[in-house]
């Protein structure tokens, strides 16, 4: 039981005394609440390969299969529900002047717990948009333009608004993530394997901002030995644990980084 983690004095002094904290969040925060990791033993990436689907040639050459896999995935994330430590994240936005998620995943689970301040470096698998005129689609208007939807306005093939390899990440959620590791007292890195530039290159940021550098994950990673604590376990454990150890008084007005 990762409640009984053992989490050093000093992060709970830190966590006590910080103004400004920053969290890191991937796979691994969500797997609690149903949806499959990539990389890790029952991971997606396990059965389907990334160059086969999350990237646009793979689109573009069969967007059947993509929108296949999305529509797989859709379907997964919404019988789901945030989980504890999604709540727990939430709670803690407001006990620090400067709080903000930047989150690898696209499940939206950090905003259905209440966060506020997230920025989305992959993009959101609720969102849709046209690859040629590139008009915006609802998951209600997709749902009447078939397998393969196209706009209705320049016939353009319809794509899910996530970030597939080769992309670049979008500008300004990206550029408020690089913001926040900078200026972090406490940074958190949360389920995840640390594979994926340049997301991945956050929590080293960080690090070389002067941030005391957390990660939290039910194993080691390629980031594991830069962390300046690593809490084994489960996030959805260990993170209300963790609010539970300290006290602070709440914010009032939440700022962003
Ligand atoms: C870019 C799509 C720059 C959305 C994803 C060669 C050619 C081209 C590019 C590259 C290249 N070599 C490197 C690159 C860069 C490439 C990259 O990093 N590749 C890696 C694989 C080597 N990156 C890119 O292409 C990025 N763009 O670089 O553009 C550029 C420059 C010029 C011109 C053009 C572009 C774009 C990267 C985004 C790719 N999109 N997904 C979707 O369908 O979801 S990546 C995919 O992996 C997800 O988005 C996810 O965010 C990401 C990372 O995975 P994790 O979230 O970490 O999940 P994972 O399963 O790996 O790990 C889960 C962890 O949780 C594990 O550690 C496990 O132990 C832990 N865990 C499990 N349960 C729990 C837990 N922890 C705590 N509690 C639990 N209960």
């Amino acid at each position: 039981m990762s409640g009984n983690v053992l989490i050093s004095p000093e992060l709970i002094s830190r966590l006590e005394h910080a103004e400004r904290v920053g969290v890191f969040t991937g796979a691994g925060m969500s797997a609690e609440s149903g949806v499959p990791t990539f990389r890790g033993e029952e991971g997606i990436w396990k059965k389907f390969k990334p160059e086969e689907l999350a990237n646009f040639d793979a689109f573009m050459r069969n967007p059947g299969l993509v929108w296949e896999w999305y529509n797989h995935r859709k379907q997964l994330i919404g019988g789901i529900t945030p989980n504890a430590g999604h709540y727990a994240l939430a709670a803690m936005e407001s006990r620090h002047r400067l709080f903000s998620i930047a989150t690898q995943n696209i499940d939206n689970l950090h905003q259905r717990a209440g966060s506020k301040t997230i920025h989305e470096l992959h993009g959101n698998i609720g969102r849709n948009y046209c690859t040629g005129c590139g008009t915006y689609y609802a998951e209600e208007q997709l749902a009447l333009l078939g397998d393969v939807p196209k706009s209705n306005s320049c016939r353009g093939l319809i794509r899910p608004d996530v970030v597939w390899f080769g992309e670049m990440l979008p500008a300004g959620e990206w550029d408020a993530a690089v913001r926040a590791a900078e200026r972090s007292d406490i940074y958190f890195s949360i389920g995840t394997s640390a594979v994926v530039y340049p997301a991945a290159s956050l929590p080293i940021l960080a690090k070389s901002a002067g941030a005391y550098v957390v990660e939290i994950n039910i194993e080691r990673t390629d980031f594991s030995r830069h962390a300046d604590e690593v809490l084994p376990g489960k996030s959805g454990e260990i993170l209300p644990h963790l609010l539970a150890q300290y006290a602070r008084p709440t914010i009032s007005s939440v700022e962003t980084h």
